[in-house]
């Protein structure tokens, strides 16, 4: 195993602004209010929760107040980039604590963050991503301008990703050939064409249909090096189907079944290899039965992370 020790820091991160839909911010508290890191404790593990993120969250008007809105296709660059730089400087400290790093989103522009601690923790780590959505959009790509779509375009230093303000932080730490998808259903034209290009492993829904998720994960994961190597797992909750998890910003239908999800949680436990865990995208006040849906989907929320952290079914 990678961690000395059952160690884990919570990171809730109550930012939205990566996308337009209110919400994705209470999703963190949420999850903390279902008792997620009592949960986490009862699996055996020292438990810590970083609530600091929060202030500047709820700074976060002031800093778009300076430079947000749109700017050169983005929107609110100015505290999608200070959000993240500080996020990443917390991120890494926990990283040198030996501690497991848990953020909880949030939507999922904070990968910037939780990518660049990992990497620079650990240069060698592969990025097991879990999302209808690849999140390879560059600034000059995005049909939206949002920039939770844009995360994994930053970390690979993409054309069109050397941009104010992130260039004052952001290093392309990524390599294409560190990075594997699942779940993949949803991917714009410019999207599809540098996935191709760079011949970056994806396994759509049709893969998961066609082999099985057994199968899927599998090659996966040694295609990123586990067990030898350290695995960075960042699941986007809209990975599964809607019928699932339905509260979430951008649902698309033809997703991972509940067990395909925990599943994947499950097996990339055993390999040992687990050195962080993003869970985003959870917004409770979306689904059309509201509150049940909102219930539902915190629910598996946690458990995807109880999973994660050794949750066994026997
Ligand atoms: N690819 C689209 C939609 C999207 C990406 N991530 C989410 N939705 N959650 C975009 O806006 O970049
Ligand atoms: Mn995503
Ligand atoms: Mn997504």
């Amino acid at each position: 195993r990678f961690l000395p020790s059952q160690a884990t820091t919570l990171v809730p991160v109550p930012f939205d602004r990566g996308q337009r839909r209110k919400g994705v911010a209470l999703g963190p508290q949420r999850l903390l209010d279902e008792g997620l890191a009592e949960q986490i404790k009862e699996l055996g593990w020292d438990v810590d929760v970083k609530e600091e993120m929060k202030t500047m969250c709820d700074g976060v008007e002031d800093i778009d107040a300076k430079g947000g809105g749109d700017v050169d296709g983005m929107r609110n660059p100015s505290s999608v980039s200070s959000i993240n730089e500080h996020l990443s400087t917390l991120l890494q400290q926990v990283h040198s604590s030996s501690r497991l790093p848990v953020t909880i989103g949030g939507d999922h522009s904070l990968a910037v963050a939780t990518l660049t601690a990992t990497l620079t923790h650990h240069p060698e780590a592969g990025i097991l991503w879990i999302d209808a959505h690849a999140d390879i959009n560059s600034p000059s790509t995005t049909p939206s301008g949002n920039l939770h779509g844009c995360p994994v375009a930053f970390l690979l230093g993409l054309e069109g990703t050397n941009v104010p303000p992130f260039n004052g932080w952001v290093k392309p730490l990524l390599k294409p050939e560190r990075i594997a998808y699942i779940g993949l259903r949803d991917l714009d034209s410019g999207e599809r064409k540098v996935l191709k290009q760079l011949g970056i492993k994806c396994y759509t829904m049709h893969h998961v249909d066609r082999y099985g998720i057994g199968h899927v994960l599998e090659e996966a994961l040694s295609y990123l090096g586990a067990p030898e190597k350290p695995i960075h797992l960042s699941f986007d909750v809209d990975a599964l189907d809607p019928s699932v998890a339905p509260s979430t910003g951008t649902p698309v239908r033809g997703g991972l079944t509940f067990r395909e999800g925990h599943y994947i949680c499950e097996r990339v436990w055993e390999t040992g290899s687990l050195v962080a865990m993003d869970l985003v995208e959870v917004n409770p006040d979306l689904g059309a039965k509201r509150e049940e849906d909102a219930k539902a989907t915190v629910a598996v929320g946690c458990s995807l992370i109880r999973s994660a952290l050794g949750e066994v079914l026997l």
